[in-house]
């Protein structure tokens, strides 16, 4: 593999990764990515930024071009005020970044709770049942093998995962915990998938002969995410 990513993935310099490298390194690079996407959307609103800060007046107009988007607009201001975190009235990046990516912010899960009800809860009861969840996509009548697939790996989905109290219905708590970010389970999966894979003798270490002739984990396609400038916004997560 690529030496200049395992020298930044190798964090204690013993030549192996260990599950925690690994860990900090799939967070990382999924870090640098939220950030590098909040970095492009702040700069197309770079006319309208004043001295760091961005207004609601402004993102609205530059946002929504007409009163038809009302439902979005409300959802938008919902977020804001809840991101706007030392309640200016404007966006600073860092509260920027948050309003783009509520998901992973405890603090924010009163909106993504909201938002994800607001879009599946067909019969508003506060709750999401099993066919709201699946969807009012699926038409029964044109549904073809693949369809039914998908509507079954739902089904288990719903009742092995999401419905943790088995009340046929997912309450906010359980629409939360689906909802939100949790990057600790995310990337545990990830480097169980990899250790499995090409850990050949089951030490929990990644030595360079394990590692050689498989890249594709470790390759990044956007070379942007290996730029040690990004570090600059770690901070983002504090
Ligand atoms: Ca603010
Ligand atoms: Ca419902
Ligand atoms: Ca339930
Ligand atoms: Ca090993």
């Amino acid at each position: 593999m690529n030496n200049k990513i395992f020298i930044q993935i190798d964090l204690d310099n013993n030549k192996r990764l260990n599950r925690t490298e690994l860990f900090i390194w799939f967070r990382t690079l999924e870090r640098r990515r939220l950030a590098l996407e909040s970095i492009d959307e702040w700069n197309d609103y770079v006319n309208f930024i004043k001295n760091g800060e961005l207004t609601w007046s402004d993102y609205k107009t530059e946002t929504f071009d007409n009163d038809k988007n009302n439902e979005l607009m409300r959802r938008d201001k919902n977020r804001w005020l809840l991101a706007d975190k030392n309640h200016s009235g404007t966006l600073d990046f860092e509260e920027w970044h948050v309003f783009l990516h509520p998901e992973d912010f405890s603090f924010m899960s009163k909106v993504v709770v909201d938002e994800a009800l607001n879009d599946l809860d067909e019969d508003d009861d506060e709750r999401i049942s099993l066919q709201e969840f699946i969807g009012i996509n699926h038409n029964t009548e044109d549904m073809d093998e693949e369809d039914e697939k998908e509507i079954e790996h739902l089904e288990r989905e719903f009742r092995n995962i999401r419905d943790k109290d088995n009340d046929g219905y997912l309450n906010r708590d359980e629409v939360r915990e689906w909802s939100m970010i949790d990057d600790t389970k995310f990337t545990d999966s990830k480097v169980d998938d990899i250790l499995d894979e090409l850990d050949l003798d089951k030490n929990e270490n990644l030595d360079s002969k394990e590692l050689v002739n498989f890249s594709k984990h470790f390759d990044i396609e956007d070379s942007r995410l290996l730029n040690a400038e990004l570090d600059t916004y770690s901070n983002l997560y504090n």
